[in-house]
């Protein structure tokens, strides 16, 4: 079988990718390691940038997200025993964030995709990139227990930070940017009403913990915990009582307790593959570069990639010459290194480093001091939090 546009995965990056070359008559074919169900059921991010949301819905799968998506004009930052709400709209000229969860953009994908006859091919296994430098790569995979193989003109590697993409191509292709922090994210959601309509970040002496939701009803809590967390050492009672301490008492809705629909251990990570392209593979999203999650930055960084790809693919196949595709990488990782540095940033800011000395401690200390009480360190807060504009 032959396509234009192999697509590896089927997160955000794939399948908006796959979405974006059909509005541009390019043929692509989504493979997926998971079920359907695994894919529209997997619980990640939740915020959009005025960006992702604006290409959603003029590519024509933004309705439900327009519909059902909170639009968020601020946010909390609280320590010391103070919150300082950043006006995100006011310090953007009017620029916003919209709280939708990643499951449901998948969701919205998946039906605009089977509806255009789109090709999405799940539960497919030893899937296998070869030639990849080559006029004519291929991709071979396993459905059923049959063995396939796909003829292409491109490779889009979306297959997330463990897929197998990356490494397939030659060693000493890429180089690699990485580093750990000395924390995770504990995170649970539940059936329990936001204790404040807008995100609270928190940043406490025993630690960072992140108040968001999903719906009215359903909120989405995240404390800082350590590296090796063991999730058998976090019973609901003690991730109540952890929560209620770092949020302290500020006159919010009361964080009741409710039902734990689902609890998990993130790894926190700096991660860039440079440069994002090899011959014909081109990487997109999670395969390329993971972000620490404060900044809520990932899923939009999936989407910017896609969206410089799709405009440089439609150039390819429209006879317009391949100058977008071959600064594919350029393009990507300017946006790319800006938003690692952001995240990196409010990583550093808000959680609680076990080894920093006083003298970092009251340096970050000062430094949330200075935002609390400077209106241009807060414009460059949110102008990153709303996201940058696209470059071209
Ligand atoms: P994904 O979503 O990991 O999708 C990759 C897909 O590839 C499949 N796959 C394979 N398919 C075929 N063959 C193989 N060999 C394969 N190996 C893997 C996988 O099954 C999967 O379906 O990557 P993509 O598309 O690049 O999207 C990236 C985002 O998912 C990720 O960056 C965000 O979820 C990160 N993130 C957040 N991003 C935000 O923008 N805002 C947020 O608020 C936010 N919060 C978060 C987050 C991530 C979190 N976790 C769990 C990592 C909160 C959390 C807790
Ligand atoms: C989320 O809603 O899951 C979320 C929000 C903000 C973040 C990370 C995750 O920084």
């Amino acid at each position: 079988m032959h396509t234009q546009v192999a697509i590896i995965g089927a997160g955000p990056a794939g399948l908006l990718l796959s979405h974006l070359l059909h509005l541009q008559g390019i043929d692509s074919v989504v493979l997926e390691i998971q079920s359907r169900k695994h894919v529209e059921e997997r619980i990640r991010a939740g915020v959009l940038e005025q960006g992702t949301v604006d290409l959603l819905v003029e590519s024509g799968v933004g309705a439900r997200l327009k519909r059902e998506g909170l639009v968020h004009h601020g946010l909390e930052l609280r320590f010391g025993g103070r919150g300082y709400r950043i006006d995100l709209s006011g310090l953007t000229g009017g620029r916003a964030i919209t709280v939708y969860a990643q499951q449901e953009v998948i969701k919205d994908l998946i039906e605009a995709r089977l509806a255009a006859s789109g090709k999405i091919r799940f539960e497919v296994k030893d899937v296998g990139v070869h030639d990849g430098a080559a006029s004519a790569p291929k991709v071979r995979y396993q459905k059923d227990g049959v063995s396939h193989e796909l003829s292409c003109d491109f490779v889009a590697g979306c297959d997330g930070y463990r897929g197998v993409c990356r490494g397939s191509l030659p060693p000493g292709a890429l180089n690699f940017h990485d580093q750990d922090y000395p924390f995770s994210w504990l995170g649970i959601l539940a059936e329990t009403p936001p204790v404040s309509p807008e995100l609270i970040y928190c940043h406490h002496e025993r630690g960072f913990a992140l108040f968001t939701m999903r719906t009215n009803r359903l909120s989405r809590l995240y404390l800082q915990c350590a590296p090796d967390e063991d999730i058998a050492n976090w019973p609901d009672e003690r991730i109540w009582q952890e929560l209620r301490v770092r949020l302290g008492n500020h006159g919010d809705i009361a964080l009741r307790e409710g039902p734990v629909l689902q609890k998990g251990i993130t790894t926190v990570r700096s991660f860039v593959a440079e440069p994002m392209q090899h011959g014909k593979v081109f990487l997109a999203g999670d395969a390329a570069h993971i972000v620490p999650p404060t900044g809520a930055k990932g899923l939009n960084l999936a989407v910017a990639d896609v969206r410089v790809l799709a405009r440089a693919l439609a150039d390819f196949y429209a006879g317009r010459g391949t100058e977008r595709l071959e600064r594919y990488s350029e393009t990507c990782l300017r946006r790319v290194w800006r938003v690692q540095r952001f995240s990196w940033w409010m990583t550093s800011l808000l959680h609680r480093f076990p080894d920093a000395g006083p003298l970092s401690q009251r340096m970050q200390h000062a430094e949330l001091d200075y935002l609390a009480g400077s209106r241009a360190a807060m414009a460059a807060l949110a102008e990153n939090y709303v996201g940058l504009p696209f470059d071209d």
